[in-house]
């Protein structure tokens, strides 16, 4: 495996420091042991999220200057349609301040008490919203995404003939939409490839369902394709995401990932009059059409980011870095999730802490532990994220992994913090077994994990 170099050379820098042991456990306490809940000043190496975490280029910082900062009208907006237009190639757009408020809108719009909406696997927040509406959210990934150390290409592919069989047994009218998130990161940001988008569409459609791309990651899983399915070969990034969007009928974008910004995101779609509906619900929530809840300055960083996330140097360097995360850990025996997926490592904390039941958390555990031994911020998203109480049985319902994933942001660490990285999860895989588990003392009904409060069982 290659691990490319940077594409780029470092203008500016920011002082990180580890703290010392003592003042790390304080701070774990002070956060009632959840990672959400630490200061930025107490954590080393921050891989909580690539989301809105990346470092910004000098082209555009300059940019941000140009930022037009008009109530309606603004040009920074038409500069974004531009770049939007030519990538995604939907007929319309609104901007939203990030990507759950265009899963607020578009939820709002076409959701109401006992819908169902498939995917392969949503991601957290897109849940919430569909729950937020009275509706259930269903993840059809295949088998294989279950299988850590299965060699398969596009582990984030929705399963066809259940999700076929699915919209049969519910009937398409209990199904206003229909999603798939690339890459799948709630199931290891693994890829989906261009024949499963196909055939997915073509399901979709079949019954008449809206299909919507939740595509935070849509660069990484293009550059995904290009490399592992046959006929895309000497396809650009940018050809393989114009083929991916006219697959389907709108996107939900959080362009604080792919779209390489610190904030903003839009939801896209070709019909005219949901886009009317949406564009009412805009201004009711986020802001006027040509700026969402966005500043000018922000739309231009976002126009050009979303070009800078399709180069393939760029996404030559970024998925190889992910690949040098992931292969130094499974060469330090922990079970990392393999192929490596393309924005994080995903450790399996079930596998490696097999002595803490699921309702003492090992995910929680696990990444806890990785931010005492080595000040490293990681998420779980296991039991605390997606597991949920069911309004039926009143019994806690646990998803089907447990995992602590490690994310790294766009442009920002180098390869001597992963070491590190690799070095402390590899001292934790020394004395497992000293490990507790965790209890929930305090926790809100949606969206736990943020604000959860736990303590050692
Ligand atoms: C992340 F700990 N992801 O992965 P917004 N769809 C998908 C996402 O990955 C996603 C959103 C929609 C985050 C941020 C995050 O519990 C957490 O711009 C596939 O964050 O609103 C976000 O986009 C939502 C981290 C979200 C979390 C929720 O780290």
């Amino acid at each position: 495996m290659a691990y490319p170099p940077e594409p780029f050379r470092i203008k500016t820098v920011e002082p990180i420091q580890q703290i010392g042991r003592a003042e790390r456990e304080a701070a774990l306490r002070a956060a009632h042991f959840n990672l959400f809940g630490l200061r930025s000043d107490q954590i080393f190496i921050d891989l909580l999220t690539d989301s809105g975490t990346g470092a910004m280029s000098d082209r555009q910082w300059s940019a941000m200057m140009l930022g037009d900062e008009t109530y309606a009208g603004a040009t920074s907006f038409y500069r974004l349609k531009e770049t939007i237009d030519q990538i995604f190639g939907f007929a319309h757009f609104v901007p939203t301040h990030q990507g759950r408020a265009a899963e607020h809108i578009l939820a709002s719009l076409l959701l109401g008490p006992g819908n169902k909406v498939p995917s392969n696997s949503h991601f957290d927040t897109t849940e919430a919203n569909i729950r937020a509406r009275g509706s259930q959210p269903l993840n059809f990934v295949i088998p294989e995404a279950l299988d850590f150390e299965l060699d398969h290409p596009f582990k984030g592919n929705m399963d066809l003939p259940k999700l076929e069989a699915f919209i049969e047994q519910t009937g398409a009218e209990n199904i206003p939409l229909g999603m798939i998130t690339i890459t799948n990161n709630a199931g290891g940001g693994q890829p989906v490839s261009m024949e499963n988008l196909r055939g997915c569409s073509a399901i979709y459609r079949k019954h008449g369902i809206p299909f919507f791309i939740d595509a935070c990651r849509y660069a990484e899983n293009a550059y995904f394709i290009q490399q592992r399915e046959p006929g895309y070969q000497d396809r650009s990034p940018l050809e393989i995401a114009k083929e991916m969007f006219a697959l389907a009928d709108g996107a939900t974008m959080s362009s604080k990932k792919d779209g390489l910004v610190n904030i903003g995101g839009f939801l896209a779609m070709n019909d005219d009059e949901l886009f009317a509906r949406a564009r009412n619900e805009l201004i009711l929530r986020e802001g006027f059409p040509t700026y969402g809840g966005l500043a000018g300055r922000d739309l231009e960083a976002m126009a050009i980011g979303l070009r800078e996330g399709l180069e393939p140097a760029y996404l030559e360097y970024r998925l190889g870095q992910t690949a040098y995360l992931v292969d130094g850990l499974v060469a330090a025996g922990i079970p990392a999730l393999q192929p490596a997926g393309g924005h994080a490592a995903y450790v399996d904390a079930g596998r490696m802490l097999p002595h803490l039941p699921r309702l003492q958390f090992p995910g929680q555990s696990l990444s806890v532990e990785l931010y005492r031994e080595g000040g490293v911020r990681s998420v779980e998203l296991g039991s605390v994220a997606f597991g949920y109480t069911d309004p039926e049985t009143g019994k806690e319902v646990h998803p089907e992994l447990e995992l602590v994933r490690m994310a790294i942001p766009r442009r920002m660490y180098t390869q001597a913090h992963l070491d590190h990285v690799i070095a402390s999860m590899s001292a934790i895989g020394q004395r497992v077994d000293q490990i507790p588990g965790y209890r929930i003392v305090k926790a809100p009904e949606l969206l736990r994990h943020f604000t959860a409060e736990f303590e050692p069982v």
